[in-house]
């Protein structure tokens, strides 16, 4: 079953995707996300110009043999561009692979290993009081796990809180926005926050929260710890994890689990996090970790340590990823949650989709492959608009992790 065509669709239905479009002899396509937040063109380049001449004529079966050739042949190995490029391949031939077979893509994983996969919404608000009413609002919805993030006082704007009553999306048109940062408001502010949650809503629900990179290792122990009364399901991202080993000092001072991994790309990346049992949930997903074949295999691992999985869901990940994401969380034995950020309706509507949402959970559907495709002229009346991710600064000015 040989390749005859792999082409790149960039689209801006509210929001940057970088798709892959792979097709074979037979007519049958599939597709893989290729969007990396902020720096799309990169991948989408990578991809046209590197690694789509390549494919064609390969055989669109060898799925494992074409990862290992552009893992290997590439000579420059990992990486955000290289491994969402490889994802983006990966996920489309699984795709093919499905259709060909008529079997959706989690029946060729092993089959379901659950019913339906249980997803956590964002609950966000510019305040306490904001952020209770957002966390009411999405258990009207039928969530059970929310993750709550708010604005902090005395601080201008944060991570994960929208701007005004738009929904939060934040990489921005325009330019490079600029953050302040303050670890101590932050490091006062955060028990609150969910001394405040659990005193409205109770114990039943499961709380989550992402710290996202912020803090050295021993501030997110004193983070881990004050938030211990509280319980929450995971603190994501406490510090930056380059350094794996500053996991440790972590581990010593608190039992608060911890999530790790929406920026790795590779499974050397979390390596020893998993050995050693410094986290709990690892974050990695398909459309930044190699796809569907190289996410099995950091999932393998995880389960020999106890760890699970909690793929990112950002809505910086398309309907694509999603899709795929949905298939491995469905079938994975060692499946921990799945983040739900619901896309708008025009990416919807771009992206018809089979996966479904009901009562905090999802499922990818049944149909042959990933069960999602794109509208190539719709998609085309969205041309890509130039977006960044914002930046932090201490309030000294010092660049510090967003
Ligand atoms: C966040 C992301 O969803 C999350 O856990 O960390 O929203 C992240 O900020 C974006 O994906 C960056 O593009
Ligand atoms: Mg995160």
């Amino acid at each position: 079953m040989k390749i005859v065509d792999a082409r790149v669709i960039v689209t801006c239905p509210g929001r940057n995707f970088v798709t892959l479009k792979i097709v074979t002899e037979d007519g049958v396509h599939g597709l893989g996300d290729a969007t990396l937040n902020g720096r799309e063109l990169a991948v989408a380049s990578y991809l046209t110009d590197h690694v789509a001449p390549l494919l064609i004529g390969r055989d669109a079966r060898r799925i494992e043999d074409i990862w290992q050739f552009l893992y290997k042949g590439a000579y420059w190995r990992r990486g955000p561009v290289t491994m969402s490029a490889i994802a983006a391949v990966d996920t489309a031939l699984w795709d093919i692979k499905g259709k060909v077979a008529n079997l959706p893509v989690y029946q060729l994983l092993g089959g379901a290993s659950r019913e339906a996969v249980r997803v956590y919404c964002h609950a966000n608000g510019t305040d306490v009081d904001q952020a209770v009413k957002a966390v009411a609002h999405h258990l009207d919805l039928g969530y059970t796990a929310i993750r709550v993030q708010s604005g902090i006082p005395g601080l201008h704007s944060t991570y994960g809180v929208a701007k005004g009553d738009r929904p939060y999306e934040p990489a921005e048109k325009g330019g490079v926005s600029e953050h302040r940062w303050s670890t101590e408001a932050y490091l006062t502010f955060i028990p609150r926050l969910f001394e405040r949650i659990r005193a409205e809503f109770g114990d039943e629900i499961d709380l989550l929260h992402d710290v996202h990179h912020r803090l050295t290792p021993i501030e997110a122990a004193r983070a881990g710890r004050s938030l211990e009364p509280y319980h929450l399901f995971w603190m994501e991202d406490p510090t930056p994890a380059e350094q794996q080993d500053a996991f440790r000092l972590i581990r010593q001072h608190t039992v608060t689990p911890i999530a790790v991994g929406e920026v790795f790309n590779a499974i050397f990346d979390c390596q020893q996090l998993i050995q050693e049992q410094l986290i709990d949930y690892v974050r990695t997903t398909v459309v930044h970790a190699g796809g569907i074949s190289h996410l099995r295999k950091i999932a393998a691992l995880a389960e020999l340590y106890q760890v699970r999985t909690g793929s990112h869901g950002a809505t910086d990940l398309s309907p694509v990823c999603m899709a795929a994401a949905l298939h491995f969380d469905l079938s994975v034995h060692n499946f921990g949650i799945q983040e739900h950020m619901p896309h708008n309706a025009e990416t919807d509507v771009v992206f018809p989709h089979e996966y479904s949402y009901r009562d905090g959970f999802m499922h990818p559907g049944d149909a042959p492959g990933l069960g999602v495709d794109i509208d190539e002229a719709l998609a085309a009346q969205y041309p890509y608009d130039p977006a960044y991710l914002p930046v932090n600064r201490k309030l000294d000015g010092t660049m510090h992790s967003w």
